[in-house]
């Protein structure tokens, strides 16, 4: 089934300058990039998009994270990709992570607050459209 999906690079994987092996795993798997921004996400839209989190003791620390500089926002559109992406993209824990994944390949940091993990994917077919609707107004 063709779904769409929100998926970002978070600020660890821009500033590593990760973004074009990133964007290249995605097209390499075929699926398609149908919208792309950098931005800086406002404390606004984290407790938003992060909104089952927000009573999280790691919230704190996950907001300073995800603000520490920009990151990319994109719509992707593919067979299965709400689950797919969330594949390419390994285990939350870099350090967990399957290799081959992003996250296994590429993470690394474990700040020992927010898990720093260079990539973020929908979770379900209703929260990508939240997010995208989100990110995308
Ligand atoms: P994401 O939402 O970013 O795609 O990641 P996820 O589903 O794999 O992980 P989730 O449980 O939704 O957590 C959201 C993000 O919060 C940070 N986190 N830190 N210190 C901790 O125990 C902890 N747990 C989560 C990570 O950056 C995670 O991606
Ligand atoms: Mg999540």
């Amino acid at each position: 089934m063709v779904e769409r999906t929100f998926m970002m690079i978070k600020p660890d994987g821009v500033a590593r300058g990760k973004i074009g092996e990133i964007i290249q795993r995605i097209e390499h798997k075929g699926y398609v990039i149908t919208a792309i921004k950098m931005v800086r996400p406002t404390h606004e839209l984290l407790a938003k998009h992060y909104a089952e989190h927000l009573d999280k003791p790691f919230y704190p620390s996950l907001v300073r994270y995800m603000t520490s500089g920009p990151v990319v926002a994109m719509i992707g559109e593919g067979t299965n990709i709400v689950t797919g992406w969330r594949m390419l993209m390994g285990e939350t824990n870099p350090t967990l992570a399957a290799p081959g994944t992003i996250r296994g390949d590429l993470g690394r940091e474990w700040s020992g607050d927010a898990i720093k993990n260079i990539v973020h994917g929908s979770d379900s077919i209703t929260a990508a459209e939240y997010e995208i609707s989100l990110w995308f107004s």
